[in-house]
């Protein structure tokens, strides 16, 4: 009997990368899911392709034949999308969500066995009020300044609390509590780079985009101010994380969501590392008002005491080897061709 794990948003950035990584493991049939249709080197690592968005209760019903010992729900409509389109972003984030969640539940029912539900969250749930708090907040933990400023970052928190709600209480008053049927987990993504990828519609993409630009010879103009702080991380390291969380024990969480850190570098910071590439880069400062204002609200650095603590989470990746020993050598071959 195939170990089915479903990947949602898997033609994303995260989604091509996850989808190598399982194809490497070759331990499990990938159920693969995404709005558009899967480049053909992708769809050769799964088991089953469908097309579709996940907030349609008709693709729901078709995914609900296989028994899920794991979902990864990457699909989401990014922060700067959200803002354009809110009433879609709802939609997809927080209905869809929910929509997989009850399946979760009921194959967990069927099965016996409970369905582990990873959720990509975000830095984007945090909602710094200043950007002198931000600088006086330094490394945030999960439940500091969680008043998201944005329709995406209102989502994911709410759906952190969902998956935890589904976990842990849903039937409380008519069901047999010792009994789980979903066992919720989720990290807080920084922005991710991929040398292989680069993202649409997420507002912490000017780091992406700079070193992307830079590398076809493209001059970029950085839409934040050159002291915008974030956190950011190499995307191997994102995908790692998440697997290395659906891997933990439960009996070794304390939580159900977890902050995760690599570097936080500053814009400009960014675009040294980029210059001492390229040192012919042009890389200047158009700061978008309302983007810049949403990159402020999100914190400087987050803690990630409790995922290093709790399932031995480091990254692989600082600043330098990123930069030097990931990024730089591999966007080089993508643009050589
Ligand atoms: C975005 O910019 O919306 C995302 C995120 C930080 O979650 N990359």
């Amino acid at each position: 009997m195939p170990r089915f794990t479903l990947v949602t948003g898997a033609g994303g950035e995260m989604g091509h990368s996850m989808l190598e990584a399982f194809a490497q493991r070759g331990d499990r049939a990938v159920v693969a899911v995404d709005l558009s249709a899967l480049q053909p080197e992708q769809a050769a690592h799964c088991h089953t392709v469908l097309q579709g968005d996940v907030s349609d209760p008709a693709l729901v019903q078709q995914l609900e034949q296989f028994d899920f010992e794991e979902i990864y729900h990457l699909a989401a409509l990014l922060s700067t999308s959200a803002e354009k389109f809110p009433e879609k972003a709802h939609n997809v984030n927080v209905n869809g969500t929910m929509g997989l969640l009850m399946m979760a539940r009921r194959i967990g029912q069927r099965t016996g066995t409970p369905v582990k539900f990873l959720f990509p969250s975000t830095i984007a749930v945090y909602g710094l009020p200043s950007i002198a708090a931000k600088a006086a907040a330094g490394r945030v933990t999960e439940t500091q300044f969680c008043e998201p400023i944005t329709m995406y970052g209102i989502n994911k928190l709410y759906c952190e609390q969902l998956g935890s709600y589904v976990s842990d209480h849903m039937g409380q008053l008519t069901e047999d509590m010792s009994v789980k049927y979903v066992d919720f987990r989720g990290v807080r993504f920084p922005g991710l780079i991929s040398a292989f990828t680069v993202p649409t519609g997420g507002t912490s993409d000017y780091a992406p985009e700079m070193i992307h630009a830079v590398a076809q010879g493209k001059p970029y103009a950085c839409f934040v101010r050159p002291d915008t702080r974030i956190p950011f991380m190499a995307m191997p390291d994102g995908v790692r994380a998440i697997m290395e969380l659906a891997d933990a024990p439960a009996t070794s969480l304390t939580r159900r969501m977890y902050n995760i850190a690599a570097f936080a570098p500053s814009a400009e910071e960014i675009a040294a590392q980029v210059m001492s590439a390229y040192p012919d880069a042009v890389i200047t400062y158009a700061p978008h008002e309302r983007r810049q204002a949403i990159v402020d609200s999100w914190c400087a650095d987050a803690n990630d005491d409790a995922a290093r603590a709790d399932w031995g989470w480091k990254p692989f990746y600082d600043m330098d080897t990123a930069f030097n020993d990931y990024l730089i050598p591999n966007i080089a071959n993508v643009y050589a061709g």
